[in-house]
């Protein structure tokens, strides 16, 4: 099949689902154009099958804002008449939908035949944040109603959907997926070390996130000063963006300055889990948690809030622990129960790892979207405007 895949570059998971998904479709065979403004976070390397399209938005003195929507529509056009797409698949609604939506009605108006389907894949924040807002909310909508096929993340983004927009479509639940061959743990004793200082009783809690108000960096901040009051323990912070300087803020207003150790942004995530003892994630909304996953994938137990799709991820009590977001206090109670617990510590790792590897790696889920692309494209496809 040949497949163009549109999504965001940046750090944060609905760009590293995209780019996965690229990267497992071209291994299995399927002609696979990466789509998007630069090369995405953990983009691949060379692969055969799978070529990277940059989608350029020259600016001009008349516009005050760039045009990214028509130039990606126009990249999309371009890419589907050179390399007969079969399916544009658009992760994150906004503008990724809007921008296939517009491609392949310029494409059915001048080509008629050979018109590929778009698929939409819901991520969260498309939904439950930017895609609710009543600045987006209806083009938002009609855009994904306009897909020939729609997945969500998990059951409760497929349900926040319907709630939060007057969207009619059918929406396929189709998790989110690890290459579980890359995601595993190693453990390097020496980068332990430069961590823990040499000291075997030091625990190593950790946070990986792109630092977005959504994420609760100052509520990591203070279960992780909770933890540390009761455990020898250091904070790993990984990641960038907007709210890293409150972060940072918190850590020297509650004294923490040596016990929190800023790494910044990180390609490669896997040595940094691998060394780690316990992951906090009390973001105010995460329609899955995709880090969460890959926390449980290298064996480091999640501390999570009880939002959105972490219950479809994690099991509480028993492949990791979720609270109220508030329930700060809780939180700490469960991070400390199982750093001081080695059984209860090997019990959730290892019921996580089996949760991961049953449910989550990617030979699991890819099939699931090859089977949905035959689906949709079996189907009539949603007529063209004219
Ligand atoms: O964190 C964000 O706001 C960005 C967004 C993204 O596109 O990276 O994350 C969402 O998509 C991920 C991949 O499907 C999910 O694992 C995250 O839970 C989801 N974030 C939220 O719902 C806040």
């Amino acid at each position: 099949m040949n497949v163009g895949i549109v999504c965001y570059p940046t750090v944060g998971g609905s760009g590293i689902v995209a780019t996965e998904l690229a990267k497992a479709l071209a291994q299995r065979g399927h002609e696979v154009r990466l789509i998007s403004t630069e090369m995405p976070f953990r983009g691949p390397d060379f692969q055969v099958g799978l070529v990277f399209h940059p989608v350029q938005t020259p600016g001009y003195p008349l516009f005050r804002e760039p045009q990214h929507l028509l130039s990606l529509a126009n990249k999309i056009v371009q890419v589907s008449r050179g390399h007969h797409l079969d399916v544009i698949h658009a992760h994150y609604a906004i503008p990724h939908a809007a921008a296939a939506y517009l491609a392949r009605q310029i494409l059915a108006n001048a080509d008629g035949a050979n018109v590929p389907r778009v698929i939409t894949t819901l991520h969260g924040t498309d939904v439950t944040l930017i895609g609710s807002d009543s600045s987006y909310s209806e083009t938002a909508a009609f855009c994904i109603d306009q897909s020939d096929g729609v997945t969500a993340v998990s059951e409760r983004l497929r349900a926040d959907t319907y709630q939060q927009l007057s969207v009619r479509a059918d929406i396929r639940v189709i998790p989110n997926f690890l290459d579980c061959e890359i995601h595993r743990r190693s453990e390097d004793v020496a980068l332990r070390a430069r961590f823990t200082g040499d000291d075997d009783a030091v625990r190593l809690v950790i946070h990986v996130s792109n630092f977005r108000p959504v994420k609760r960096v100052e509520a990591v901040i203070d279960v992780f000063d909770r933890i540390r009051r009761r455990v020898p323990s250091k904070l790993l912070l990984v990641g960038d963006g907007p709210d890293l300087d409150r972060a940072g803020r918190r850590v020297r207003d509650l004294g923490l300055t040596g016990d929190v150790v800023q790494l910044g942004e990180q390609e490669q995530v896997v040595p940094l889990l691998s060394v780690a003892d316990l992951f906090l994630l009390p973001s105010a909304q995460e329609s899955f948690g995709l880090a969460a996953l890959e926390a449980m994938a290298c064996q480091v137990p999640v501390v999570a809030s009880r939002v959105g799709g972490l219950p479809e991820v994690i099991d509480s009590g028993v492949t990791g622990y979720l609270h109220d977001p508030d329930d700060l206090d809780g939180m700490a109670s469960s991070g400390v129960a199982v750093l001081t617990d080695p059984d209860r510590h090997r019990a959730v790792v290892a019921a996580g790892l089996t949760a991961v590897q049953q449910r989550f790696c990617a030979n699991a889920i890819v099939p699931k979207y090859e089977a949905f692309y035959t689906e949709v494209l079996a189907r009539e496809p949603v007529p063209a405007a004219r």
